[in-house]
């Protein structure tokens, strides 16, 4: 029987063979799998913890949050605080940056997260998960702030997402391919179940919220009026859909067979570029999608090139198997 590799084993081999992984943030890549262990537990609890529904608050996006969202944030924030690897933390759920506590010691690293995307499916037991991405502190000054986390997608050291399905499933890059750990709750460690995930770079399927075509762009319309004129039309295939309304959840069948996923600029708002955050969805996702071979634009440039300038910043996203991107991509820059 081949032997299990843990995820510690793995990042331990991974440090040791090319130095992509020092020994702080393995240590920060351990922790943040540790609080996703825990967040699944309580999301798998489901009406017997007392966990589901909406809270009384809202969070800085003005969305109404629910419970487990702000026990995700709290686990997350736990867990990270006091192991001596991290500057500060962003989240979705929170306006401000949480800059470690002085009574702790502080580290190198920041770390950004989603705690649970696709929160509106906790409800009807859907898919969800935690996206997490991990920057460097700059070291040209002293202390930490929130400008210190406006950095592109491309500076990036280490990003993932676990999702909360029928497996747990941990996907990670720190920049030398991607692997999926699934969760073996019965030893409670996540074991490597693939590495060096491919996305295939044509697609027979597409993934956006079609109720909001009409107020597409032409380019995005175009594009999918294209894919639903199917064999007949201009690409000479049918297509398939699928959009499950949560990020997590469709980026992961993306990396596991293929696919394009769209959240456009729509005219509903016009104001905001997209309705996705920059910092902790689209980069951490945009990064997976490249390390696997795939890509990710907002419709004229390449995610990770964005250079961000406030933290909760939206973004239009384009990402996925390769070809499509380009094609979707190549329609917004004609326009
Ligand atoms: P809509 C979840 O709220 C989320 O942020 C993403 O996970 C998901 O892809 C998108 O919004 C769904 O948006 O407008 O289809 O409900």
């Amino acid at each position: 029987m081949t032997q299990k590799v843990s995820l510690t084993r793995y990042l331990v081999e991974q440090q040791r063979v090319d130095g992509l992984i020092p020994a702080q943030l393995r240590l920060l890549l351990e922790v943040v799998a540790r609080a996703c262990k825990r967040i699944s537990f309580a999301v798998n609890k489901g009406e017997l913890g007392d966990v589901m529904g909406a809270a009384e608050t809202q969070n800085v996006q003005g969305e109404v949050q629910k419970k487990l969202d702000i026990i995700a944030n709290e686990v997350l924030i736990e867990a990270n605080e006091w192991g001596g690897h991290l500057a500060a933390m962003a989240s979705e759920e929170m306006e401000g940056i949480y800059v470690v506590p002085n009574r702790y010691p502080q580290g190198e690293y920041l770390l950004l997260f989603d705690p649970l995307d696709g929160s509106s499916n906790i409800d009807v037991n859907v898919s969800i998960g935690t996206i997490f991405s991990v920057l460097k502190k700059p070291d040209d000054h002293p202390g930490v702030q929130e400008a210190d986390f406006l950095q592109a997608g491309a500076k990036q050291v280490a990003a993932g997402y676990c999702i909360y399905g029928p497996q747990t499933t941990l996907v990670l890059t720190v920049g030398d391919g991607v692997a999926m750990f699934t969760l073996d709750r019965e030893q409670g460690s996540f074991v490597l179940t693939q590495e060096n995930l491919r996305i295939p770079e044509d697609t027979k399927e597409f993934a956006i919220n079609m109720s909001n075509m009409r107020h597409w762009d032409a380019p995005v319309k175009r594009y999918i009026d294209e894919c639903l004129a199917g064999k007949d039309g201009p690409r000479g295939k049918d297509f398939n859909m699928r959009w499950i309304a949560s990020m997590v959840a469709d980026v992961h069948r993306i990396l596991m067979r293929g696919g394009i996923f769209m959240y456009p600029w729509d005219k509903r708002e016009p104001e905001k570029p997209g309705k996705l955050r920059l910092m902790y969805e689209a980069n951490p996702m945009g990064w997976l999608v490249e390390q696997a071979g795939g890509a990710a634009t907002n419709g004229k440039e390449r995610i990770l090139d964005i250079e961000p300038t406030k933290l909760h910043q939206r973004v239009s996203v384009i990402l996925g198997s390769k070809n499509e991107v380009e094609r979707a991509t190549g329609y917004h820059t004609e326009k």
